[in-house]
């Protein structure tokens, strides 16, 4: 059994890669950094001796995509457990002065890419009667917040297009499960603010944030339960961060 990860050259996508391979699964690896997918497989490989298999995507890239299904095939066929975690905001405006340019990539990305890479593994789970989907939701994608719109919008379609994939493969033994992190210390506010380290650090102030490891271990834990268990989803928030709105701290 192969694990395929959209995403895996930072955060969160590095992090499950990180335990599925200490779990002994052999990876597929994608994201458009390919050098840091290279040393990540390298390392691996190295040090758990599994199979890592680096491949440069943007899952925005459906023509691409369908060429490598066909180009490896044969590692294609390997994967029973898909993490379809690439996904990125960019901007956190109000929608009257947000970027038209930013919104496409935002949902061409988290929606579209997650719908095009899933697509490509469907049929071949289909056959196989086996499989395991696990989307990275957000709970952005359960409750909007203030200069939240596009990003969590794409987010509440993941988690419709979630729930419809468990109706949709209805009788086919694959499951679904979709893991909703809050806060998460990763390279997702520095992308968010283009690189703006101040803004990004601002977002993680005062407060413990979850660490990738933490999302990863649930992923983890989700795909290890029996075949006749189907954790649906997880909402997991950091402690300090009761839910997505702002708040400070009670001092009774
Ligand atoms: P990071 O920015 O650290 O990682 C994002 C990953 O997605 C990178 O590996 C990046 O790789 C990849 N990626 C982005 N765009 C594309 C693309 N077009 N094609 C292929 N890969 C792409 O952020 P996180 O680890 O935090 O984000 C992972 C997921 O978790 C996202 O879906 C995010 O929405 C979600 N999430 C994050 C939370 C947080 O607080 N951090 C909370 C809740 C959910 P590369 O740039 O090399 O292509
Ligand atoms: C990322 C978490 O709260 O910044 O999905 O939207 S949040």
């Amino acid at each position: 059994m192969s694990v395929f990860i959209s995403g895996a050259s930072s955060g969160i996508g590095e992090a499950c890669a990180r335990v599925f391979a200490a779990a002994h699964h052999d990876l597929v690896l994608v994201a458009r950094r390919e050098d840091r997918l290279q040393k990540l497989a390298r390392e691996l490989h190295d040090q758990f001796g599994i199979r890592a298999t680096p491949i440069a995507l943007d899952v925005r890239d459906r023509a691409k995509l369908e060429v490598l299904a066909q180009t490896h095939a044969e590692v294609f066929q390997t994967v029973d457990v898909l993490i379809n975690n690439a996904g990125l905001a960019k901007g956190r405006d109000v929608i009257q002065k947000g970027r038209p340019e930013d919104w496409d990539v935002v949902i061409d990305t988290n929606l579209k890419g997650l719908l095009y890479v899933t697509r490509a593994f469907l049929p071949l789970m289909i056959q196989k009667r086996r499989g395991h989907i696990v989307n990275i939701g957000s709970v952005a994608g359960q409750w909007v917040y203030q200069n939240g719109n596009v990003y969590c919008a794409s987010k509440f379609g993941v988690r419709a297009l979630t729930e419809s994939l468990r109706y949709d493969l209805h009788g086919s033994g694959i499951r679904v499960t979709e893991i909703s992190p809050g806060m998460v210390k990763t390279e997702f506010s520095q992308v968010r603010f283009g690189g703006d380290q101040e803004k990004a650090d601002a977002i993680y102030a005062g407060r413990t944030p979850l660490t990738p490891l933490d999302i990863a271990e649930s992923v983890l834990w989700c795909v290890q339960r029996p075949a006749r268990v189907n954790i649906q989803e997880l909402v997991i928030f950091p402690t300090e961060q009761p839910g997505v709105h702002p708040t400070a701290p009670v001092v009774r």
